[in-house]
């Protein structure tokens, strides 16, 4: 921050961060998931976290009213191949972040109740060994064509 609140403004700030957010430790934005094509019931998702406490916090589950499953996953390169390995849990680090994106760690959401399109919103919740649940908006937007074939 720029600027230096008075104090008691900065304390007001933060406990409406953390109601928003429901953690004033733990920050997810960037949010969204790749459009599926029509005859694929298979979505990705991708956002970034961020650790603002002073111990490394494992990211346990995600899921969305609008898919019957999610897992995380990440995509890993052996022998010139693109494979997916499945994570039992995600670890960010104390005073880190950690950025799924197409190529590395990623959300596979898997059977979508509704067919979701581009501009659509679904709700990712997040749950943290900490305790914390964090639910995001994300949008649905549309994969570039050199980006589709990463399954
Ligand atoms: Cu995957």
């Amino acid at each position: 921050m720029q600027i230096r609140f008075p104090f008691l403004l900065v304390l007001c700030l933060l406990s409406a961060m953390q109601s928003y957010a429901g953690s004033a430790a733990i920050h997810v934005t960037e949010a969204w998931v790749s459009e599926a094509p029509p005859t694929i019931s298979i979505n990705a998702a991708y956002l970034l976290i961020e650790n603002r406490s002073d111990q490394s916090i494992s990211l346990l589950k995600v899921d969305s009213p609008d898919f019957e499953r999610i897992e995380m996953h990440r995509s890993v390169l052996s022998e010139g191949i693109a494979r997916m390995q499945l994570q039992t849990q995600v670890d960010i680090a104390a005073k880190g972040q950690l950025q799924f994106a197409p190529g590395d760690y990623h959300l596979m959401l898997f059977n979508p109740h509704k067919r979701l399109r581009a501009g659509d919103f679904t709700v990712l919740t997040l749950y943290f060994s900490d305790g914390t649940q964090i639910a995001v908006d994300a949008e649905v937007k549309r994969l570039q064509p050199d980006h589709s074939h990463h399954h």
